[in-house]
């Protein structure tokens, strides 16, 4: 595993590229560009074959691309990574590349919905098993693993529900078996979570998200070994899925990198303010937040995340029909799917980024139609919580706010 000296944020701004090679630039030249001209017929022959290295299309490597995958490596504490168009592009590209008919890929049953829908529906047509384990079940893994199980996949904190499983003793369980491990990190982030230093063997990226920070564009990575993630080029990018991002947005979600630490630190310190308000008010039923001490993989989260991140999901009395009301009544936090923006979004899981899943899977899932994702943005927390106090008032006739004030006059 490389080892970086300096800190994140220093290496989230400067790590892989050098300003003298490039005529001064602190920012990084963007190459937009689809393809690369040879000096000769034979040199354009021998990168094809591999024999030398340098660019020539944009579908298999871009300068700009590389800079940003070096950076992306270098934070994760990998050894290569590969940038994809999309999330769902860095998935597919992965798992298409380690896979082949007959084989099983062992996952937990909470998955954001597409990546649910990739398995089960599209997976389950090319002769692909899969069996879903809870993976937050000591001892569960082992029991189901066999030498069919060619890949044991898993998010940490999971989309929507925040099951967290725990990655060293899921990781180790799966090695021995043989199983490459994949680990989706969209949640955390390098900032808060490093799945590569706790055994996995990859690492995927909903870019799109806390990574490009900014609610702009729909990209993806995978990072792992220099081996796996040249492979992963050459046959789930290059060959399977041609999911290549541009570089444009390459170099906004380099721009993103820049104030990640930053970010995060704001979501995780707004989050838990946040939780306290929700895990106060009487018509919230549940907070599923891994900083709350009663939260079910608390300890776990302790032992693998820096802190606790800025997703909130929660669940509130009345069911849908009140969660609807709550939501409509909203007016800075946006009805809006995604997460990782400097805007605080909130949606509705079984309707929405979850309607993927049957009313059945849901429920036996642990996915439940009253279930509320909130995503903390970046706004000042106050606003945040006086629009959540608000919508509860509007919905329930009941404001922690104004009580607060009531009792302060009252005091006067
Ligand atoms: O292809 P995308 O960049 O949208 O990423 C897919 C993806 C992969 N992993 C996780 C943990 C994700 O959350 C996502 C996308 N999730 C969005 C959401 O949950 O709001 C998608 C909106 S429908």
């Amino acid at each position: 595993m490389k080892q970086s000296k300096t800190g994140f944020a220093t290496r989230a701004i400067h790590h892989g590229h050098d300003a003298s090679t490039h005529h001064g630039a602190l920012n990084p030249p963007v190459y937009m560009t689809s393809t690369f001209a040879f000096q000769s017929v034979e040199q354009g022959g021998e990168m094809f074959a591999g024999e030398r290295e340098g660019h020539f299309y944009t579908r298999i490597s871009n300068p700009t691309l590389s800079l940003l995958e070096t950076r992306l490596a270098d934070l994760e504490g990998g050894e290569a990574a590969l940038a994809t168009a999309s999330g769902m592009g860095a998935i597919c590209a992965a798992i298409w590349t380690l896979i082949a008919p007959g084989d099983e890929i062992i996952t937990d049953g909470t998955l954001y919905g597409c990546t649910f829908s990739f398995f089960r529906e599209s997976l389950q047509k090319f002769g692909i098993t899969i069996t879903h384990v809870d993976l937050t079940e000591e001892g569960a893994l082992e029991k189901a693993i066999s030498d069919k199980t060619k890949v044991v996949y898993f998010e940490t904190p999971a989309n929507p529900n925040m099951r967290i499983v725990d990655i060293e003793a899921t990781a180790a369980v799966a090695k021995h078996a043989g199983a490459t491990v994949i680990v989706d990190n969209t949640y955390c982030t390098p900032y808060l979570q490093q799945p590569l230093s706790l055994g996995a063997d990859l690492v995927v990226h909903s870019a799109t998200k806390y990574l490009g920070g900014h609610g702009d564009l729909i990209a993806g990575a995978v990072v792992g070994s220099a081996e796996l993630i040249q492979e992963i080029r050459l046959v789930g990018l290059k060959d399977m899925t041609g999911a290549v991002l541009s570089p444009q947005d390459a170099n906004l979600i380099l721009r993103g990198l820049k104030t990640l630490e930053l970010r995060m630190e704001r979501h995780c310190d707004s989050a838990e303010i946040v939780t306290e308000y929700l895990a106060a008010h009487p018509m919230v039923t549940s907070v599923y937040f891994p900083g709350l001490e009663s939260f079910k993989g608390h300890e776990i989260a302790k032992k693998q995340m820096a802190r606790f991140g800025g997703m909130i999901p929660f669940e509130v009395e009345g069911g849908l029909d009140a969660a609807t009301k709550l939501l409509n009544s909203l007016k800075l936090i946006q009805i809006a799917v995604s997460l990782g923006d400097a805007e605080t979004l909130i949606q509705h899981p079984a309707s929405m980024t979850h309607s993927t899943y049957t009313p059945e899977e849901r429920a036996e899932f642990h996915i439940s139609d009253g279930l509320i994702r909130l995503s903390v943005g970046l706004e000042h927390v106050d606003d945040v919580i006086a629009d959540l106090d608000a919508a509860f008032d509007a919905t329930y006739g009941i404001s922690l706010l104004n009580s607060d004030k009531d009792h302060a006059r009252a005091a006067e």
